[in-house]
């Protein structure tokens, strides 16, 4: 399995078109071909990237304050790699291109039950194949790909991209689309790296179906978080043709979550969910049961749309409402509505936050088998 955390790219970006060209041609045609989830929130807090990979591998949600990398690398979890030893013997790995101790990976992925961690220092980096953050989508992949053929099967990996990290920098040779016309800088730049990091995703399944990996390997991409922070969102307003409404704010903090499984036929699913609940579907699909009451997420292809995907700072969404900033909004009329609409669900929030914070901060993990 590889998991491809997919820098600052938001939903808004699938199926969009810039001046007569789409901004995700690949991940578009991919999409034809794969599970794709279309209501999928941002549910990161501080911990930005190392966030979304928290949840994907725990299932529980990122601290309140500061990341759960840096603040708790020595407690004991239930991840992803440490479920799938015990079930067959993977070996896990992750890849990125920056330094080990960005967000104090190092010690994390020892707790999470890595065996590796290729960092830059695996990298040839150099000033021509980097940019910004550092090396480039295209190069890393290329690299990632000699160590992909060496290591282990099965593998859980993840493959973290950089490219479209804020402000979104690239050269003109590396565009492949013409920036956009907004009047957000920000905004007119970013259309250009998701695009960039689109072309490497491509070059990437052309490697797995080159080498025979592809028929055998279950891939899923997921943005990590928002790319356009509040402060210039008016140009991505701009540029869908949308107001600047508190609801239209809450459904840009959408990420896409494409799973492909080879021989799956192609499903779109709209089922409303967060990032947490990446590592029960993912549990889901491989066939492992996980009778684990100490982690939130829930299988995206059962989910209860009446379930609120919560967030860190006590807002949340359903199928029917959006709880935001102390206001409650209709997800179906997309009005503002009654605050008693959104009281009954409130309770239920702050409970979960609170036991996911307990284990956390207890690091309750320990006592279990
Ligand atoms: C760097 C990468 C980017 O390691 O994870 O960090 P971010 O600012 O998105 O969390
Ligand atoms: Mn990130």
């Amino acid at each position: 399995m590889i998991l491809v955390s997919m820098e600052s790219t938001q939903n808004f970006a699938i199926n969009q078109k810039i001046n007569g060209e789409e901004i995700t041609p690949f991940l578009n045609e991919l999409i034809k071909d794969s599970f794709y989830f279309t209501n999928i929130y941002d549910q990161t807090a501080q911990g930005k990237t190392s966030d979304a990979e928290f949840m994907i591998d725990t299932g529980l949600y990122p601290l309140s304050s500061g990341s759960a990398f840096v603040r708790k690398p020595d407690n004991t979890y239930r991840s992803l790699p440490h479920l799938l030893k015990a079930q067959e013997d993977y070996y896990a790995a992750v890849f990125h291109g920056n330094d080990r101790t960005f967000w104090n990976r190092e010690s994390m992925y020892e707790s999470l039950g890595y065996d590796r961690y290729f960092s830059k220092r695996d990298y040839t980096v150099t000033e021509e194949n980097s940019v910004n953050y550092g090396i480039k989508d295209i190069p890393f992949f290329d690299q990632t790909f000699t160590y992909l053929e060496e290591i282990p099967q099965p593998f859980y990996t993840r493959l973290i991209t950089l490219t479209n990290h804020f402000p979104f920098l690239l050269e003109e040779h590396d565009q492949f689309i013409e920036e956009a016309s907004t009047s957000e800088d920000v905004v007119n730049r970013y259309v250009t790296t998701v695009r960039y990091e689109d072309e490497a995703i491509k070059a990437l399944f052309e490697k797995l179906k080159s080498n025979g990996m592809y028929q055998n390997t279950v891939v899923v991409l997921y943005g990590d978080h928002y790319g356009i922070s509040e402060k210039y969102e008016q140009g991505v307003f701009e540029l869908l043709g949308q107001e600047d409404t508190p609801v239209n704010h809450a459904k840009l903090q959408q990420v896409p979550l494409i799973i492909h499984v080879p021989g799956e036929k192609a499903k779109t699913i709209e089922t409303i969910g967060g990032e947490i609940d990446i590592r029960a579907t993912i549990l889901h699909l491989l066939g492992i049961e996980s009778k684990d009451t100490l982690s939130f997420g829930h299988s995206l292809f059962t989910r209860d749309g009446n379930h609120p995907v919560i967030f860190r700072d006590g807002d949340f969404i359903t199928e029917k409402y959006i709880f935001q900033d102390n206001a409650c909004y209709s997800n179906i009329g997309e009005k503002p509505v009654s605050d008693s609409r959104c009281e009954p669900y409130k309770e239920k929030v702050r409970e979960e936050l609170r036991r996911s914070d307990d284990i956390v901060y207890g690091d309750l993990l320990r006592f279990l088998e």
